[in-house]
This record gives structure tokens, sequence and C-alpha cells, in this order.
């Protein structure tokens, strides 16, 4: 029985998975890193920032050392961050305020298990900020999925025993870490079509969601 539902934030809730793509592309082209594509930020979804800049830089033609990835990483959020400067509540997902308002009215709690770590910001800046019941993200953890540590912290503050909990994701690793956590997993987006997943949708707007309650 589904008795909270934990969702992810960039690819779930938010547009934010193209901006992080996007200040990704720009930091290998500024770097001369070339072949960094669309295909490839697939496996930066729902990763950690230092595990997603290790896509891009399987494309590099050198090393870099531990103090210069730690420089590009920062790079790239001072891009992505300045390109959150105008999102509002346009950024979120088609369905999204329209499901959580649903699983309140069905009293399942609910919680937000990103591994961003400017999820607070997005929070705020979307108008989602206050409408979860807890909130675990980068900030707080050690691992980065598919470890299920972020959504396990979830769990926790909700005090929601691991089985009952439903997780939401758009990244393959996402959906890992759902099933090593123990829960159920709704497979949305990009991930729309991983098997390991217990269901699958387009988006929160499809019917198909809805009907797992
Ligand atoms: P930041 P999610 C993840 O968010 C993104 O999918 C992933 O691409 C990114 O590297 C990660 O957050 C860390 O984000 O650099 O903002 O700390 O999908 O788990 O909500
Ligand atoms: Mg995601």
């Amino acid at each position: 029985m589904i008795k909270a539902v934990i969702f992810d934030l960039d690819g779930v809730l938010v547009t934010t998975d193209e901006l992080h793509y996007q200040a990704w592309k720009q930091l290998a082209e500024e770097e001369g890193i070339t072949g960094f594509m669309r295909e490839d930020n697939l496996r930066q979804r729902g990763v950690s920032r230092m595990a997603s800049l290790e896509v891009v830089l399987e494309k590099a033609d050198r090393q870099y050392s531990d103090k210069e990835k730690a420089a590009l990483a920062e790079r790239k959020n001072n891009i992505y961050v300045a390109s959150l400067a105008n999102l509002d509540k346009s950024a979120v997902l088609d369905g999204a305020f329209e499901f959580i308002a649903f699983l309140k009215e069905k009293n399942i709690e609910t919680a937000v298990g990103s591994a961003s770590k400017n999820t607070p910001l997005i929070l705020e800046k979307t108008g989602l900020a206050g409408l979860f019941d807890a909130v675990s993200c980068g900030l707080d953890t050690q691992k980065s999925k598919p470890d299920p540590e972020v959504f396990l912290i979830a769990a926790d503050r909700l005090g929601v025993p691991y089985e009952n909990c439903l997780v939401i994701e758009d990244s393959d690793a996402g959906i890992q870490a759902a099933k090593a956590g123990g829960m159920y997993a709704l497979a949305v987006g990009a991930a729309k079509e991983n098997q390991q997943a217990d269901y699958r949708a387009a988006d929160l707007a499809d019917e198909a969601v809805r009907g797992i309650f």
C-alpha cells in the first residue's frame, strides 16, 4: 500500500533538467571539449554534480586534477544558477500542482528527493516550496543515486516505511535507487521506458499516474 510519494525534482517537477544540460554544454564548449551530446546528458540525470562532470570529461583529450575538477564543477554551477534567474511557476511540469493536490486529498504524504544542492532555491522560485511534508536533497546526502540514500532520508523524515513509498523519477539512476531502497518506482519523462520501474507514464498529467492510487 502506498502511503507516501517521493518526487525527484529536475525532470519530474520542473523543467530544470534542460538548464542542467545547457550549462554542461556551455562549460564543455568553453573548455574546448567537443563531442558532448544530448544523449550523454541521459547519464547525468539524477547523479551528483561531480558524477555529471565525469560524463563531460570522458570526452576530453587530457586528464584533469581534482582541483581542476572542483573548479569546473563550480563554474558549471555558476552558469546553471545564473540560468535560474527568471525561473518561476511556468517551469513547473504539466500536472504537477494538480497531482500534489490530489495526493493531499487522499492523505498521502509527499516529499522531494533530489540530488540537486539547488533544491531549496528551485522550490522557492517555482512556488513549490511549502507544498511537501519533507524535503531531502544533495545538501543532506553523502552518496549519489543509484544509492538510495536521498530517498531513505525523505522516507525517514516522513516517518513512512520504505515499502510504503512510491518514488517518481526521470532517470535510470533514480529508478535503480528507489528499487535498491525497497520502494515502488514510477518512471516518467526521459526514463519512461525503464523496465525496472513498477509503473511508467509520460508525465504527471498522464491518467495512468492517478490510476496507481
Ligand atoms: P546540482 P534530480 C539532479 O537533480 C540532476 O538530475 C542532475 O543532472 C544534477 O547533476 C544533480 O541534480 C545535481 O544538481 O548541481 O544542482 O547540485 O534529478 O535528482 O532532481
Ligand atoms: Mg531528475
